[in-house]
């Protein structure tokens, strides 16, 4: 896709109303850290849209991102911030909780998942919890330029028998440093967003 436009255009906190939006929407998930703000940054072409940082865990809302007014990139809370008391953790799961039951927009949910380590606990936890709420999740190795190229099969496996996911399930390795994997990533997400828009403009067109 190309980018003409894109802005931060909703911020919702524990306590906010979600937004009813009218455009599809596609979510990322992942622990604090994992290089989420870096990859929607890349998705969209901007180096600082999204704020990156390496302290983690400072970022903790549901920020919707308009896309050229035809779609929603939808940053969730990062999780698995060590010094955050339970009752926060409690309410941050409860405001994705939320946000994946409700939305009516939501196409597509991605789990991020640092290509160098086996899924942790969080990890897992949120996998089987997408699932629960009835999405598919599709999996992003990030920072793929930190690990040799022949390593990228094995840590590849390592993440998928770790989350034991489902048959069928894409694991996508993704690095915000080269943008290896960003055309894959768009492909997909232009693939859930659009397929019947695309689907009925060839009709119009035969
Ligand atoms: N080498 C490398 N570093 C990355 C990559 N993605 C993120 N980072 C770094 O990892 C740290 C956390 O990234 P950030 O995007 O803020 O993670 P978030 O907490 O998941 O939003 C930052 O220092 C980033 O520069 C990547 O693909 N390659
Ligand atoms: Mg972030």
């Amino acid at each position: 896709m190309v980018i003409k436009q894109v802005n931060l255009e909703t911020v919702c906190g524990i306590t906010s109303v979600l937004p009813k939006n009218q455009k599809p929407e596609v979510a990322f998930a992942g622990k604090s850290n994992v290089g989420k703000s870096s990859l929607i940054n890349s998705l969209v072409n901007r180096k600082a849209l999204a704020r990156t940082s390496s302290q983690p865990g400072k970022t903790q809302t549901i920020n919707f991102y308009n896309v050229n007014e035809t779609m929603y990139l939808v940053d969730l809370p990062g999780y698995g911030y060590a010094k955050v008391p339970q009752s926060e953790k409690e309410k941050w799961g409860k405001l994705i909780e939320r946000y994946l039951h409700g939305s009516q927009q939501l196409r597509a949910v991605f789990l991020l998942i640092d290509i160098r380590h086996e899924p942790g606990a969080n990890d897992k936890i949120m996998y089987e919890w997408i699932c629960h709420n009835g999405y598919e999740p599709i999996i992003i190795a990030t920072k793929l330029d930190k690990i040799k190229r022949s390593q990228i099969q094995k840590q590849v496996k390592l993440i998928r028998e770790g989350l034991k996911v489902r048959p069928g399930t894409q694991i996508i390795p993704f690095s915000s440093e080269t943008k290896q994997g960003v055309a894959e990533v768009w492909n997909l997400m232009e693939s859930l967003c659009f397929a019947e828009e695309k689907q009925a403009e060839t009709q119009d067109e035969a």
